[in-house]
């Protein structure tokens, strides 16, 4: 493909920060502490987690990138960034959670397969690039089609790096026709991350940004857009990132009983505190992320001091020192909210905290009713340990 390349193996890796704690290194798979999270509403494009398949792909020259548009349209058409620049720039906050967010988690009651994720497979960044649906007029598909005279209805992503899960061949993924040319649902082809040029391990020249579903659809180094019938075929459609009940195992998984995982369900997680902690005062503070999927807001954050028994409600914001309302125009709909609480603790206590999105949807109680043998989707309500004693660790 013009100006963009896909290396076969890890020898042209882009520098990270040392800060990440790397989960796999190759293909590299890295999230950040999770108290990095919550010192910044917008996550510094350092911290993001970075979440790959793949060597990095390589721009050797921009000037010749470009991605073409084809499948079930009048007539296929090449894009280069000038053209994708020429359209109007929206900046778009938004989420990005991998599907396996918390996994670890889940795979202590159970293993599952599937790279280890802490609870930092999480980001929100401001996104800047061209919408989609403006892109897909340009080849002729109006706003707010669902389906184009010849039968398109799937908008398929194709990137160009190489995946062994796809034997060597390229990470894709694709959602419907009708999100994508809804300029509601802020689908982008995004150039820019936190005001910067995208940057190498986030999908450099150009990638795709899905609001309120789960990582995998936001295909990175874009190189061709399918106009399809059907829903994409790849790999991380059909044979993974599906949600099975518990019952199902490796030996009796039907893949295509099950439809691929678009929206993200509600989370949260408490990141002032780790897993276990060992603090000098019995006042601790509570405070995390939570977000939904599909745009809901967040309506509530519970948290307790003592497994769930009883609840206080933390205080919610998007912007220091304003309280959050979903329903207020400057509330960022795709974003993370941070929740906060203090609260006085007995010497030895397990603090909870579960959100509730704006359409009363809950995070279960337990990972066990959940658990998945992909181990996705863990959105159990988050737990951690806390002991008042002596120790050089104070996390309080
Ligand atoms: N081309 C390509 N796109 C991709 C992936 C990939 O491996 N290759 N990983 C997906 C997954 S599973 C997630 S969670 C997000 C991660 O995006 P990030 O690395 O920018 O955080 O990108 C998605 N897009
Ligand atoms: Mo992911």
């Amino acid at each position: 493909m013009p100006g963009l390349r896909a290396p076969s193996n890890y020898s042209e890796e882009p520098p990270r920060h040392p800060c990440l704690k790397i989960n796999a290194k190759e293909p590299f798979n890295a999230e950040p502490p999770r108290s990095a999270l919550i010192t910044s509403y917008v996550t510094p494009v350092d911290f993001f987690y970075k979440r790959n398949h793949g060597p990095i792909p390589v721009v050797d020259d921009i000037e010749r990138y470009c991605f073409s548009i084809n499948g079930l349209i009048e007539k296929p058409k090449e894009l280069f960034m000038k053209d994708i620049r020429n359209l109007p720039k929206y900046n778009v906050t938004a989420v990005l959670q991998c599907a396996g967010n918390r996994r670890t988690a889940m795979s202590k009651t159970r293993t599952v397969k599937g790279v280890g994720w802490d609870v930092s497979a999480i980001g929100n960044a401001v996104w800047g690039g061209a919408k989609l649906a403006d892109v897909l007029e340009l080849v002729g598909i109006p706003k707010l089609t669902s389906v184009t005279p010849w039968g398109g209805k799937h908008v398929e992503f194709v990137s160009i790096d190489r995946c062994k899960e796809e034997n060597g061949g390229p990470y894709k993924a694709s959602i419907p026709l009708s999100q994508a040319t809804n300029p509601e649902a802020d689908v982008l082809l995004a150039y820019e991350m936190n005001g910067e040029t995208l940057n190498r391990d986030h999908g450099y020249p150009l990638r795709v940004v899905v609001p309120g579903v789960i990582g995998a659809r936001s295909v990175k180094w874009l190189e061709s857009i399918n106009i399809d019938a059907k829903v994409c075929q790849g790999f991380f459609m059909q044979k993974d990132y599906k949600m099975f009940p518990p019952s199902v195992n490796w030996e009796n998984i039907d893949w295509s009983s099950r439809r691929p995982q678009m929206d993200f369900p509600v989370q949260c997680v408490i990141c002032s505190l780790e897993d276990v902690n060992v603090v000098k005062h019995g006042k601790v503070a509570i405070k995390g992320y939570a977000v939904s999927g599909g745009g809901r807001g967040i309506e509530r954050v519970d948290v307790s001091i003592d497994g769930g028994k009883t609840w206080l409600e933390a205080s919610r914001y998007q912007k220091p020192g304003i309280p959050y309302n979903a329903d207020d125009e400057s509330s960022d709909k795709w974003a993370w909210v941070f929740f906060e609480a203090e609260a006085d603790i007995p010497p030895s206590a397990e603090i909870v905290a579960k959100a509730v999105d704006s359409a009363a949807n809950v995070q279960p109680e337990n990972v066990e009713v959940i658990w998945n043998l992909r181990g996705i989707l863990n959105t159990s309500w988050h737990r951690v340990q806390v002991r008042v004693g002596h120790s050089n660790m104070d996390s309080g």
